[in-house]
């Protein structure tokens, strides 16, 4: 018996080693104190055979050997019981030298759309009424109307994009469709005062470079009353400017020729960078072309169902991209379409 209680003292000892976690205690528990089946319990169980003398030998070392294994065990618990709290710990503990996570990117208005917001912000405390119109149009409301004769280079292909051929449908090639249009919404009796100002997209059948693209904004505005003057359209068009810009801008007037307006001009202003000196961005010429300007048309007049005779109408439409590109100094058109995050993020 003596030589069991070793055997078993040793085997215990072996496998508590090997034993990592509470599931393997427990095993090990059942396997030598189970109550039932127990290897310990048995040899404690056979001391009832025994002698008197030899019982009291026996179970004095038997006691001996159970306290010595119950004190290792308690020591293994407590070894398992002290590296799973260390575990949890790690595994929940916050690393204060851990850098920042970079912050989730937010979106933001594209900048052609916040000028066009600016624009029309500065138009309405003028007065105007902000107007949207279809990018689909017919050729009536994209020229017809407009007083283009049928033969107009405009009309031709090469410069405006038909949705197909033998077609009246034409993607607009400016938003000036919007004219005739919003004469007649606004003016159905012909007795009404307009000031109507649509911003939009425009296409055109155009040789891309630096400062021209196939698709681009332009923010369009016309005023009918009576006795409008040039003078009225260049005060409207320099206040304009002068809300988005912030300051105080320069512009000159050229003749232009555009078949719904009589006199017709193109607008240059001063360029903001140089302030007339020259720079990469006006090309060395201290000027911007910014729009077409001039005094609506007889013939648009009576087509928006007022009488010339006795109405006037000033009307111009701008680049509204070339304006972006002034505003925050960009020197290729082609940016602003590119989808380009690292161009766009600037803004
Ligand atoms: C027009 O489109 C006329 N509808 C403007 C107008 C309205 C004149 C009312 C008179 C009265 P124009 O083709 O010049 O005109 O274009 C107007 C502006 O759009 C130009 O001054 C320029 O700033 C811009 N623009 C023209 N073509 C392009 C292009 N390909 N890419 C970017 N901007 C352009």
């Amino acid at each position: 018996m003596k030589q069991e209680l070793k055997k078993i003292q040793e085997e215990f000892k072996k496998q508590l080693k090997e034993v990592a976690d509470f599931a393997g205690l427990s095993d090990l528990e059942q396997k030598f104190f189970s109550r039932k089946n127990g290897e310990f319990t048995s040899i404690m169980k056979g001391l009832k055979e025994l002698t008197d003398d030899v019982k009291k030998e026996m179970g004095q070392m038997a006691n001996d050997v159970k306290k010595d294994l119950e004190g290792l065990f308690e020591d293994k618990r407590l070894q398992i019981q002290q590296k799973e709290m260390a575990d949890i710990v790690e595994r929940e503990s916050i690393d204060v030298t851990q850098p920042l996570l970079p912050k989730k990117a937010k979106g933001h208005l594209h900048p052609i759309t916040q000028a066009q917001d600016k624009m029309e912000e500065i138009a309405s405390n003028m007065g105007f009424v902000i107007e949207d119109g279809p990018e689909l149009e017919s050729d009536y409301y994209v020229f017809g109307a407009l007083n283009f004769p049928d033969d107009h280079p405009a009309r031709e292909s090469m410069d405006t994009f038909y949705i197909s051929d033998n077609t009246d449908w034409c993607m607009r090639a400016h938003v000036s469709n919007m004219q005739v249009r919003l004469m007649r919404k606004y003016n159905e009796d012909g007795t009404k005062a307009v000031r109507a100002a649509y911003p939009g997209k425009v296409f055109r059948n155009e040789a891309l470079d630096a400062t021209h693209e196939h698709t681009f904004h332009q923010f369009e505005a016309f005023v009918v009353d009576r006795n409008i003057n040039i003078g009225n359209l260049v005060a409207v068009i320099k206040e304009l400017l002068r809300g988005l810009y912030g300051r105080e801008v320069d512009v000159r007037l050229r003749p232009g020729y555009f078949p719904f307006v009589e006199p017709g001009f193109e607008m240059d202003m001063k360029c903001l960078f140089c302030r007339g000196e020259g720079c990469r961005v006006c090309k060395h010429l201290g000027w911007v072309e910014m729009l077409g300007c001039g005094l609506m048309h007889p013939n648009v007049l009576r087509e928006g169902g007022y009488d010339p005779q006795e109405w006037s109408g000033l009307a111009f439409g701008m680049g509204l991209t070339r304006l972006a590109m002034m505003r925050y100094s960009i020197e290729d058109i082609r940016h602003f379409m590119s989808g380009d995050l690292r161009f766009l993020q600037q803004f």
